[in-house]
């Protein structure tokens, strides 16, 4: 299997902690993205042309995050990331589409500061911020009952913590937010997590 990548993505962070989780990492090939022209995308196997997708030994392609996720889950060792279907599973897809937003508008916000002078909207990077402010204030709230737990959701929760760290740590996302800090703290020691960090 080959996964188009870029180290930094949060994203393609996700497929990583699913691998290792699953003992399948031996298993990937990793494929560098090309992102030396940011209008073209970086990655023409996948018509969106991004990152991250992942090549099958017969040659079909799968994307996004999310499926190749599920994919990994569906041939890996160990305990399931996706809940069988039910409440349970209701409530972690749910967690997952939060911290998929809140990513997704952290991305945005990046790209929108990276663009040609003048083609930034001041405007809309208010309205992603406060969507990314509101995720955390829900996330603070639930984050007790995130303890101990592995899964879609909460895999992608850290994956977009660590990406704030990175792209806006001046924003200080920890402020009056301490139980979901202290969460953050524990799985942030996990090797898949660790080892995985943006660095
Ligand atoms: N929904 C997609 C989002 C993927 C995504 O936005 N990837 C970014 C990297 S973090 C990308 O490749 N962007 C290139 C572009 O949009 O041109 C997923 O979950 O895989």
């Amino acid at each position: 299997m080959k996964l188009c990548y870029s180290p930094l993505s949060p994203f393609v962070r996700r497929v990583m902690i699913t691998a290792i989780e699953h003992n399948l990492r031996d298993r990937i090939v990793l494929e560098d993205s090309d992102s030396s022209n940011i209008f073209k995308g970086n990655n023409p196997s996948n018509p969106l042309g991004k990152v991250p997708s992942l090549t099958l030994d017969s040659g079909e392609v799968l994307f996004d995050s999310y499926v190749i996720c599920e994919y990994l889950d569906n041939i890996g060792e160990g305990p399931s990331l996706f809940p069988e279907a039910g409440p349970e599973r209701t409530r972690i897809l749910t967690l997952y589409a939060m911290a998929d937003g809140m990513t997704d508008a952290a991305y945005q916000r990046r790209m929108d500061s990276i663009m040609p002078d003048g083609e930034g909207s001041p405007s809309w990077n208010a309205r992603l911020r406060l969507a990314m402010e509101t995720c955390l204030d829900v996330m603070e709230t639930q984050a007790e009952s995130y303890d101990g737990l592995l899964n879609i959701g909460t895999i992608s929760v850290a994956s977009a913590l660590g990406y704030h760290d990175f792209r806006f740590s001046d924003e200080k996302w920890r402020n009056g937010r301490p139980k979901l800090t202290a969460w953050y703290e524990a799985i942030a020691t996990r090797p898949s997590i660790a080892s995985t960090s943006p660095e």
